[in-house]
């Protein structure tokens, strides 16, 4: 059978239909269970529907200030915690006054229980009064509702409708409150549909070129964005919007003036690009530029689509030559590493061809948190046989199947990092990277040169465990018959 059931999780069986094992012979269709809610008992790591709104869509735009409506603890969580820097270059040529202001700065709405049992409307109202008075040159106010605010049904449409009116400032609410779907996915849709269907058409950018692109789905992570941002400038293409890197409201707005859709993250907003396909006729492409290989490839692909391949090659030529010798140091150094790769999900499929063909490294398996079924089709496809495909894996399969495949490497997330390194061996942040940018030609030898010195790092050799004694747990089950 192509499905495996970690030791661990026996006694919840419905885990074994979300980890499939490759095998070359199955049938297309043949994945694992992905989307669907979070088994009971299985501790997953996954992120809730809001932050798939704020954390991801939207919690990149620079010049916009973000009210949470929530008790506090969403509010907290709500920023801080994803490494999208940005500039205060505005596309007209004026500053904004604060770098980084969308990671220095959130506004809550910090509920009580009388807001609980009355409705939390007026202090909703107040929090927009109070944060137009204190940052008064932000280009827009975005709204969210959390599960406690989705319960008591609070109106955040209309609240922003009146402030708006009010103020003469544009005001967007969210509702994606962390129950609206079985993980962040969700709100990575109820993002794009509200950008798209509020934003989209309603402004015109400062001058259009023919060369004109919207980089959709880069989210500048450790400055990924503006790596490809150079390379396409060398190319002679420009990014008139990104969606949402590093990006002003205003930008939003004229994504209809662009002459292609680049999508980077295909999980998270293919969404935004087909509608604007569909209402403004804008084509779009899926891309891949993580790695030389898919860098050079994709780079090509849409160079080609503007008659500017020549450049594209150019610009290939010359970065192949500044990054292939120091790569090949450390394709020698990470031969035959194991890795096992968890992320939300397309960084899954993104790696494991470049991990294993460009530094031949031995890929045991990949897991997401969130995607869907075409995102897993993308996984297996890039997987040898007899290798693990695993949606939402919880912490203890992840510790099972450390040991039981001699894994070297984890590249995964903050909630798996410290509890890796317990275990004795490294852990690399591929969500927020250690020392990013990792896409693009740099980008792949900064990824590599962190998996080198994590795996290399002395201290694996320092450590030294207490044999210690299985604890007595109680078997529940027996002990209720
Ligand atoms: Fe897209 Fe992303 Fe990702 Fe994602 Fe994420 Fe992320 Fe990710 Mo962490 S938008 S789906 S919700 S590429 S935060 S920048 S790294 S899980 S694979």
């Amino acid at each position: 059978m192509p499905f495996k059931l970690f030791e661990v999780s026996k006694p919840i069986p419905e885990r074994k239909e979300h980890t499939y094992v490759k095998h070359c012979g199955d049938p297309e269709e043949c994945l694992p269970k992905c989307n669907s809610k979070t088994i009971p008992g299985s501790m997953t790591e996954r992120g809730c529907a809001f932050a798939g709104a704020k954390g991801v869509i939207t919690g990149a735009i620079k010049d916009v200030a973000h009210i949470v409506h929530s008790p506090v603890g969403c509010t907290a969580y709500g920023y801080g915690t994803k490494r999208y820097p940005t500039t205060t270059d505005m596309p007209d040529g004026s500053q904004f006054p604060i770098k980084d202001f969308n990671i220095k700065y959130i506004i809550g709405t910090d509920l009580q229980e009388s807001d609980v049992v009355f409705g939390g409307m007026k202090k909703l109202r107040q929090a927009i009064l109070d944060t137009n008075k204190e940052f008064p040159f932000v280009s827009a106010i975005y709204l969210y509702a959390t599960c406690t605010t989705g319960l008591i049904g609070d109106d955040l449409d209309a609240v922003a409708k009146e402030m708006e009116e009010e103020l003469g400032k544009p005001i967007i609410a969210f509702n994606a409150p962390g129950f609206a779907g079985p993980t962040q996915s969700k709100g990575h849709t109820i993002g794009n549909n509200v950008l798209f269907s509020k934003l989209v058409g309603t402004t015109e950018p400062p001058a259009t070129t023919p060369y004109d692109i919207n980089l959709i789905g880069e989210y500048n992570i450790d400055g990924d964005l503006w790596l490809l941002k150079d390379y396409f400038k060398e190319i002679g293409i420009n990014v008139l919007s990104t969606f949402t890197g590093d990006c002003c409201h205003n930008e939003i707005g004229w994504m209809h003036r662009a002459k292609l859709s680049v999508v980077r993250c295909q999980r998270s907003s293919t969404y935004i690009a087909k509608m604007i396909e569909d209402k403004y006729g804008i084509p779009y492409m899926k891309t891949d530029f993580f790695s030389t290989k898919y860098c050079a490839e994709n780079l090509k692909t849409v160079a080609r689509f503007f008659g500017l391949e020549d450049k594209a090659d150019e610009l290939i030529a010359k970065k192949m030559a500044e990054v292939g010798p120091e790569l090949e140091f450390y394709r020698k150094k990470l031969a035959g590493k194991k890795a096992f790769i968890f992320s939300g999900g397309p960084k899954s499929y993104h790696l494991s061809v470049p991990l294993q063909e460009e530094l031949d490294m031995d890929v045991t398996g990949v897991s997401s948190m969130f995607e869907h079924e075409d995102g897993f089709e993308k996984m297996k496809s890039r997987l040898d046989e007899g290798k693990l495909v695993i949606d939402d894996p919880n912490a203890l399969e992840l510790e099972e199947l450390i040991e039981d495949y001699d894994i070297d490497l984890i590249m995964g997330g903050v909630k798996e990092k410290y509890f890796v390194h317990k275990l004795g061996i490294p852990c690399l942040l591929i969500h927020s990277y250690e020392n990013g940018p990792y896409i693009g030609f740099e980008g792949f030898v900064n990824l590599a040169r962190d998996m080198y010195t994590a795996i290399y790092n002395p201290v694996w050799n320092m450590l030294e465990f207490e044999e210690t004694e299985e604890p007595d747990i109680p078997n529940v089950e027996e002990e209720a018959k």
